[in-house]
């Protein structure tokens, strides 16, 4: 057993990996852009430091948040599938990707059911998050390799993959977190990342009704909302930034026409708050806009990954419609 972490010779692009001060140099530039805006936007992305990861984490153990146990609910006749599947397409030496790795909960069932998997290389921006998780993993899995990496997936990247045929895997909807033409851009990269002959493994969270949808990002135990403000903590704790948490509420709604939840933080008053020595304005009601959250129908969703290149191969949808896992091809080209 060997686990990589940090380790040139896993991942070439580890060398555009930011730390320390320049990752902070990286936010504080997109947070200064980003509320100069007329309406007030973050990336999502920055939700996932340790706390947020740990937010995170206990979001998707609520009641209300049906994407995590429904997703998971389906994965192990998903992976009974798939092994069926590479079976079948003499698929005997499988290397699987993760992209946004995160607490590796969601992979396990797929390597119980695929023998074939020989490696896993697991990616994600939050190091210490995914070093403990990924430890845990090798305990369970000794006959697999085990490769972590640390950085921006959604960004280009470039890994060393062996011979084996590639499989991506990006669980959890977080493709929703994209706005569609980055999600185009994202599925494309990872096409190239994965080289030809590969496949990917995606979960999707489906248009339904507005109800259950709202209620996931309005849990009664405002997990959410403290994940939601956890992005201001974080600008307090690495920007110098003086937010009063107190001030601001969490918002999450349903955009019908969009297809996404919005997640935003409303200023409870008119407020100056201070970033790095920048002063933000704020009026009473002003929000920033922290998260979208798209969902899609299944045809609707093969149809944006064949813009990227994929080929809708199967999809698996969980009872009721609520959530779906799909199986994309490389289309070649
Ligand atoms: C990670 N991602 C798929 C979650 C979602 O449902 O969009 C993030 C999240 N935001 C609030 N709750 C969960």
């Amino acid at each position: 057993m060997r686990i990589n972490v940090g380790n040139l010779a896993v991942c070439v692009w580890l060398n555009k990996v930011k730390t320390g001060s320049s990752m902070n140099q990286g936010f504080l530039q997109d947070v200064l852009a980003g509320l100069r805006l007329s309406q007030k936007a973050l990336s999502p992305k920055y939700f996932y430091d340790e706390q947020g990861s740990e937010y995170f984490d206990q979001i998707c153990q609520l009641e209300e948040y049906y994407p995590y146990r429904t997703e998971l609910a389906l994965l192990p006749d998903v992976a009974q599938e798939l092994n069926q599947f590479f079976t079948q397409h003499s698929l005997d030496n499988v290397q699987l990707v993760e992209f946004g790795a995160g607490s590796l909960h969601k992979v396990k069932p797929l390597l119980q059911e695929l023998p074939m998997v020989r490696e896993f290389v697991a990616l994600d921006i939050s190091g210490e998050h995914l070093k403990r998780a990924s430890a845990d993993l090798a305990q369970s899995f000794p006959q697999i390799e085990i490769k972590v990496a640390q950085g921006d997936f959604t960004k280009p990247i470039r890994l060393e993959l062996s011979e084996a045929t590639s499989i991506g895997f990006f669980p959890g909807s977080t493709i929703g977190n994209f706005e569609p033409k980055e999600a185009v851009d994202f599925l494309r990269n990872a096409r190239t990342t994965l080289g030809k002959d590969s496949y990917m493994l995606l979960g999707v969270d489906t248009k339904k009704d507005r109800q259950m949808l709202e209620r996931a990002y309005n849990d009664s135990k405002d997990i959410t909302a403290h994940f939601n403000k956890n992005i201001l903590a974080r600008m307090n704790r690495e920007l110098d930034a003086d937010f009063n948490l107190d001030q601001f509420r969490h918002v999450a709604v349903y955009n019908q026409k969009l297809g996404r939840i919005e997640m935003h933080l409303r200023s409870l008053v008119q407020q100056e708050v201070t970033i790095a020595g920048e002063a933000i304005l704020f009026d009473q009601d002003e929000t920033i806009h922290t998260e979208n959250s798209y969902k899609y129908h299944p045809e609707e969703f093969e149809q944006l990954a064949s813009s990227a290149g994929w080929q809708g191969e199967k999809t698996w949808l969980a009872p009721d419609g609520i959530f779906a896992i799909m199986l994309l091809r490389n289309a070649g080209g």
